[in-house]
């Protein structure tokens, strides 16, 4: 007997996320449906506003990856505008992004994914000084491995589990028996899941000294909005002189530390009890980067740490390039979501003549299921030349790697080498998961680059920041348009703007997570999550942990994904009745 299990709302993910899945009568998935049940319009909101401000509305699209929407609006504008950006200027924003990346990758690791691989109740049953003995065979530069320090985290998680409190931990599918790690992992894993919790305290600062505060740190159109003065001495100064400036370096410091000797570590030795997960999962099988961190500005891509381009069908021997600025290559569909188009439901639009029209047409909630052979989503289907495409870690460590970056084929091979797996198992939920892991380390070794350049400069002189050339909308054209494109953590992101006498005429954000979550297109196409999920066999259907396993791989973000946010079931009917 086939049937349907739905899984809502996907927990340990930002905003609201439902899987609808068929499972035939050995309870394997045939038929996936990946639906964002909330929605905002920060679009319609900003038309109309002054393009220089659009960032800071933009921003407010995630608290997650609280920087990138403030990234791509200043290069939309920019770009429209043909506005130059300092060489300091674009150092401070690679360095802002990478913290994102890192801080953001780490969190997802420890305190959003990891709980789908590791038992916190089975830790109770450690010993801990095996696990000290494991902790110092996996991590040996790591000195938080003493048996008094698990056994104190022991003590913690016992008492939230004898108060009947799991707090944090609560709501897991514990002694599931698609857990495989031995009792001394978990509890290894479970002590690095709270330092993690610490440190990312820590790091999160480095917005702070660039940016003013995080999350939603300041930009500006035109550079950064800190300036450098390495003459002002002391610890409360506006501008930044060497005080801020060694503590990024002490934060550097800090990332590169627990992700070598934590994170990097830890996935390794995880994936190791975990190799079946290393041939299912796989999504679309194309991947798209949309390219970053240029080392020479952004109008120089060829200077970009992460190229732009296109992997089809999993072919890494041919890297198609893209035309960024085309306008018939990427457009959203909404075949299957609720939203009107003004020329009709089955044909895309690129993102400058984007519509967000909304008209939901589903069912009245409290519903059974979704009615997904036709609209069933408030994200829309991105594609890119009609194709669906995979965004993220997984696109640019490919990416990376098909290109001969030198360091992402070491460690990719290292990885291959180390869990003895083919390099098909980087198209898995195991290998989107690793890939994650391998791009932390490439960009926390990249931010040291970027940190002693911007010291070279200002040791040289150079302490511009902002260029205050085309401040003034006098010097703009009636009308311009533009583009700004970047990686955020969940993949390639890009927020297109059309500027009118000075004011922003149309304005569209295609998100990462909306073109993996996306649904089916008009063609029938899956989205990335539904043909990922395809092929899964439920062990029980009420305890879902293949689902969120493989929808975890992607770190989904669904306030990104449909730009909105919905208190409560009820607000999204009213939505749906106006
Ligand atoms: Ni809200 Fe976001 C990232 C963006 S996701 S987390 O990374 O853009 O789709
Ligand atoms: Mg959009």
């Amino acid at each position: 007997m086939s049937r349907r299990v739905v899984v809502d709302p996907i927990t340990r993910i930002e905003g609201h996320l439902r899987i609808e899945a068929e499972t035939d009568a050995e309870g394997r998935i045939t038929q996936a449906s990946s639906a964002g049940t909330m929605v905002r319009g920060i679009e319609i909101i900003l038309r109309g506003r002054d393009p220089r401000d659009a960032w800071a509305f933009a921003q407010r699209i995630c608290g997650v990856c609280t920087l990138v929407h403030g990234i791509a609006s200043v290069r939309a504008v920019e770009d429209a505008l043909k506005y130059e950006v300092p060489a300091n200027a674009q150092l401070i924003r690679n360095l802002m992004i990478g913290a994102q990346y890192i801080h953001d990758h780490v969190m997802h690791f420890y305190h959003l994914h990891a709980l789908d691989w590791v038992d916190v109740v089975s830790a109770l049953k450690a010993d801990p000084k095996a696990t000290s003995q494991l902790a110092q065979m996996v991590s040996p530069s790591y000195p938080k491995s003493s048996p008094g320090y698990f056994a104190d985290v022991q003590k913690k998680v016992k008492q939230f589990v004898e108060g009947g409190q799991l707090g944090i931990f609560a709501n897991g599918y514990w002694g599931h028996p698609a857990y495989k790690l031995p009792p001394e992992a978990n509890l290894m894993a479970v002590a690095h899941y709270l330092d993690a919790l610490t440190w990312q305290r820590d790091v999160a600062k480095l917005h702070t000294i660039f940016g003013g505060k995080n999350p939603h740190p300041n930009f500006v159109v035109g550079g950064v909005p800190c300036a450098i003065s390495v003459n002002s001495e002391h610890e409360g100064a506006t501008s930044l002189n060497m005080v801020g400036l060694s503590n990024v370096q002490n934060i550097i410091n800090q990332m590169r530390d627990f992700v070598d000797q934590v994170y990097v570590p830890d996935t390794l030795a995880i994936a190791g009890f975990y190799k079946d997960w290393a041939t299912q999962g796989e999504g679309v099988g194309n991947f798209l980067t949309y390219g970053d961190f240029p080392a020479k500005g952004i109008n120089n891509p060829a200077s970009n740490l992460i190229p732009a381009g296109v992997i089809l069908n999993r072919d890494l021997s041919n890297i198609i390039p893209v035309d960024l600025h085309a306008e018939n290559e990427i457009e959203e569909y909404v075949s299957h979501s609720w939203y009107d188009y003004s020329v009709g439901k089955e044909k895309g639009l690129h993102p400058y003549k984007g519509e967000t029209a909304l008209h939901y047409t589903g069912p009245k909630p409290p519903y059974e299921n979704l009615e997904t052979e036709k609209e069933y989503s408030w994200l829309k289907s991105p594609r890119w030349k009609g194709k669906a495409m995979e965004v993220g870690p997984l696109a640019r460590v490919l990416m990376l790697y098909a290109s001969g970056h030198e360091q992402t084929r070491e460690l990719v091979g290292m990885t291959l080498k180390k869990l003895d797996v083919p390099v098909t198992a980087l198209y898995s939920t195991l290998g989107r998961t690793a890939a994650r892991t391998l791009e932390t380390k490439i960009l926390a070794d990249a931010m040291q680059g970027w940190y002693d350049q911007l010291i070279a400069n200002i040791k040289a002189g150079d302490v511009r920041t902002f260029n205050e050339k085309k401040w003034d909308p006098s010097t703009w054209p009636a009308i311009a348009k533009g583009a700004g494109f970047m990686e955020a953590p969940r993949g390639a992101l890009a927020h297109w703007i059309v500027i009118k006498d000075g004011k922003i005429d149309n304005y569209q954000a295609v998100v990462p997570s909306t073109w993996n979550a996306g649904p089916r297109d008009a063609n029938g196409q899956e989205g990335p999550y539904e043909a990922a999920l395809k092929g899964h066999k439920l062990h029980d259907p009420k305890q879902p942990i293949e689902i969120l396993r493989t929808i975890h791989s992607f770190d989904p973000c669904i306030a990104c994904a449909v730009h909105v946010t919905d208190p409560d079931g009820e607000e999204l009917v009213k939505v749906k009745i106006k």
